[in-house]
């Protein structure tokens, strides 16, 4: 493994602070930037069983041995970092092809990590993008990976989670706030989350908010519930 380059460490650190739509790693060495044709945000399933089919339909363009090295880039449209060149690029790659122009955002929690989020590993001098996740192990994709696209190597978590992991990057949408009374989820707060409160506990087939159902708070949905969602409501203005 010889993807270490002090050029490559230093501009690699510069990219990740300033983190200003610059291209990852700062190189001005890249022939080409490519850019894949990708489906609109809403067209399509952000499931991580459908990011995981989205990157490995990838595998037959950009097979295993493929050269794939800082000669080679591509423009990202998850913001952040406008291309990458390397391993960067690959793993931009992969990651459009399963989440079209969704917005990416960074993270250092790698308790986390879901399929398809971007892991800056070895001390922010290699990229890898995560194609699944079995009990602790993470089967990871990555280019220039002794100049090659290499497809399967796994890491386990304490590797991942050892210090020298930069950041991790993910673009599946954030999950809106919780708001506790909210019980069908569509951000009013108002009476029919009250009567579609007391159904579900008697045992009705209608769907619920489950965290903003819970105003309890401890884990169980039922009549205490209920009241006070009565309350809340009661000391809303009318
Ligand atoms: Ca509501
Ligand atoms: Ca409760």
């Amino acid at each position: 493994m010889k993807f270490t380059m002090l050029t490559k460490r230093v501009f690699g650190i510069a990219a990740a602070v300033v983190a200003a739509l610059s291209c990852l790693p700062l190189s001005a060495s890249a022939e080409t930037v490519r850019n894949e044709t990708v489906q609109s945000a809403d067209s399509f399933d952000v499931s991580e069983e459908a990011v995981y089919s989205a990157m490995i339909a990838k595998k037959d363009e950009y097979p295993e041995g493929l050269p794939w090295t800082n000669q080679n880039s591509y423009s990202w449209n998850g913001g952040i970092y406008s291309c990458g060149y390397g391993c960067a690029g690959f793993a931009f790659l992969l990651s459009d092809a399963a989440f079209g122009d969704l917005p990416a955002r960074v993270y250092y929690d790698y308790t986390q990590i879901r399929v398809g989020d971007i892991l800056r590993i070895n001390n922010n001098t290699h990229s890898v993008i995560v194609l699944s996740i079995d009990n602790g192990v993470y089967t990871i994709a990555e280019g220039n990976y002794n100049g090659m696209v290499h497809w399967g190597r796994t890491l386990t978590f304490d590797r991942i989670n050892d210090g020298t992991t930069s950041y991790a990057l993910t673009r599946y949408p954030e999950k809106a706030p919780a708001v506790p009374g909210d019980v069908d989820g569509n951000s009013d707060l108002n009476m029919k989350d009250l009567a579609t409160l007391q159904r579900y506990v008697n045992g009705w087939d209608v769907e619920i908010d489950l965290e903003n159902s819970d105003l309890t708070g401890e884990g169980k949905i039922n009549m205490k519930d209920v009241a006070e969602l009565q309350k809340l409501l009661n000391s809303m203005p009318a």
